[in-house]
């Protein structure tokens, strides 16, 4: 593999060789450690998958809180980008204040940018009071509205003041990190610092509490979690932020048990609750039939009740006996192909269990914006070196709040448990990809289709950006950010759903119809030099 990759390699011109060479790594077991380059800049003029942190902040973290009216303050494309696209779905008892269809901006044209947005901004949330009324309005930034400086925390100031509602002011201006990570980070600081903790309940209403972070609701995945975790008698007090809303994550507080789903997106919240209410998280992958099984078992060794635990297993039994005469059918056509994985910052990881549990293997993956955390593990942390990107995002830290703070759990039980369950941990996609599998840090459009003449995978597992490509290089392609209109991927339906839709890609005569460019077509051939002529 060492000399294929380096047939990629010997295409780029020395300067971008070096780079890219950091960020691409060969699994190999025998080594304790191997080292990836991430969460640094992208070349420029490289076509990258990457987003903005705008996209983290609005769109990823604050876009599915239904109950909230985001206003994206900048040109209208920007807002136009994040109208539904991701497919966080929403429902509300109350539909007067589910705005999750919504896609508010100020619409900035040239003479808002030589003379400023601000009045604009005021006037736009004075209509959003009028026509939605909502209790809560969140203001992103976008790159514009950074450069030419306006003040939007005195705008949202000004505005709490006249209409006696929050209004939270997020500068997740594009340009603010080196990819969506950032605007993940900025979102999470204010969530926790202005909304999360500020309910008014001391205590959860019912038995089994716990808040599940980093689950967005994309394609319904959330609402198929919600189902299993009910059904075995848990009590859910907020989502973050998958169908999520202003009042549930108030009162998040009260949860006994953190559970994470996306780590990437929402850790620092995480570490928050457990740094503020003595809140303790736990790293669960509800993709993939195992996946489910583990971390709901994992719940129950926490909980530590002999009921809870029984239901537990009951569930676990009678969904397994529902589903798999149907998923086996599945496994028939997908068994023995291979896949690549490259999505943004969690699923490049999640969803390798369930090509497993169809019988294939998983041949490259990766993260478009993840750390070397999310690579290697959550011990690397203290080493990774700060430099001015990441430098440029406040760090805020949570203190404990004296009135709320309590231990849930004794720290004898903790150690304990931590021997046992991903309790505050998370293992990097490298400890679960098998030896010599490649593993790719924010991989470019030339590196998709070079790696893809090289391997030929059955299946390429990413999103919206390079889905056509490899689609017309004659390879089955499912886009894992969006589902590609279908979903949940969640949980025991959601792994039946997946695997359904996959067959029927491998199933289709499409394929029939087209011929990989490698087996027809001479390939263009030619070097770029240092001068890029
Ligand atoms: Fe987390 Fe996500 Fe992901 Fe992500 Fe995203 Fe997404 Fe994603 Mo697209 S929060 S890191 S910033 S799991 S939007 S729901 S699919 S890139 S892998
Ligand atoms: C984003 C959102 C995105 C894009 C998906 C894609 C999503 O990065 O701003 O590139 O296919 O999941 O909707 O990640």
């Amino acid at each position: 593999t060492e000399k294929k990759l380096q047939t990629i390699f010997d295409q780029y011109p020395a300067k971008v060789q070096k780079s890219r060479k950091k960020h691409i790594i060969i699994k190999n077991s025998e080594l304790e450690s191997q080292e990836i380059e991430a969460n640094t800049r992208t070349i420029p003029g490289i076509i990258t998958n990457r987003g903005c942190a705008y996209a983290g902040c609005k769109g990823v973290v604050l876009g599915p809180i239904k109950d909230m009216v985001h206003i994206v303050h900048g040109p209208i494309g920007c807002g136009y980008y994040a109208w539904n696209t991701r497919r966080n779905k929403a429902k509300s008892d109350d539909p007067k204040h589910n705005f999750i269809n919504y896609c508010i901006s100020t619409d900035m044209q040239e003479s808002d940018i030589v003379f400023g947005g601000e009045k604009k901004l005021a006037k736009v949330i004075d209509e959003v009071m009028e026509i939605f009324d909502p209790k809560c309005i969140t203001l992103s930034a976008t790159c514009p509205v950074g450069l030419i400086g306006d003040d939007m925390g005195a705008v949202a100031k000004a505005a709490e003041a006249k209409h006696g509602i929050q209004v939270l002011s997020f500068s997740c201006e594009g340009y603010k990190g080196v990819s969506q990570s950032a605007g993940h980070h900025i979102a999470n600081n204010i969530l926790m610092e202005k909304v999360i903790g500020t309910g008014d309940q001391e205590t959860a209403p019912a038995k089994f509490p716990i808040n599940l972070l980093g689950e967005y609701n994309i394609g319904g995945d959330g609402w198929e979690v919600e189902r299993i975790l009910k059904k075995i008698g848990y009590h859910i007090v907020s989502v973050m932020t998958g169908d999520g809303s202003y009042e549930a994550l108030k009162n998040a507080h009260t949860a006994e048990l953190n559970l994470v789903q996306c780590h990437r997106s929402i850790n620092y919240i995480a570490e928050m609750l457990e740094t503020k209410y003595g809140t303790p998280w736990l790293k669960v992958n509800f993709i993939g039939i195992q996946g489910t099984i583990d971390s709901l078992r994992n719940m129950a060794l926490y909980f530590d009740d002999k009921e809870l635990t029984l239901k537990t297993e009951v569930v676990i039994a009678s969904e397994l006996a529902r589903i798999e005469p149907i998923f086996e059918q599945y496994k028939k056509i997908c068994s023995g192909k291979t896949a690549f994985c490259f999505v943004g910052g969690s699923r490049g990881h999640h969803f390798q269990n369930l090509f497993a549990e169809l019988g294939m293997e998983t041949l490259l993956a990766g993260y478009e914006f993840a750390h070397r955390d999310d690579y290697e593990g959550r011990q690397v942390i203290p080493t990774i070196k700060p430099d001015a990107d990441s430098k440029n995002i406040p760090h805020y830290v949570a203190e404990v709040d004296e009135k709320r703070f309590r231990l849930k759990v004794s720290p004898e039980k903790m150690l304990a448990l931590k021997a046992r369950i991903p309790l505050g941990q998370y293992n990097g996609i490298r400890y679960d990809m098998k030896d010599g599998s490649i593993i790719v840090d924010d991989m470019n459009h030339f590196e998709t289709e070079e790696f893809i003449k090289l391997l030929k995978p059955d299946l390429f597992a990413s999103g919206i950006k390079d889905k056509y490509v490899i689609q017309k290089m004659g390879i089955n392609s499912k886009q894992i950010h969006s589902y590609d209109y279908s979903g949940p991927y969640a949980g025991f339906n959601g792994a039946v759903k997946f695997a359904e839709d996959i067959s029927m890609g491998f199933a289709s005569p499409t394929w029939n119809f087209i011929t990989p460019p490698w087996k027809d077509q001479p390939l263009l051939e030619g070097t770029v030099n240092e001068e890029g002529v």
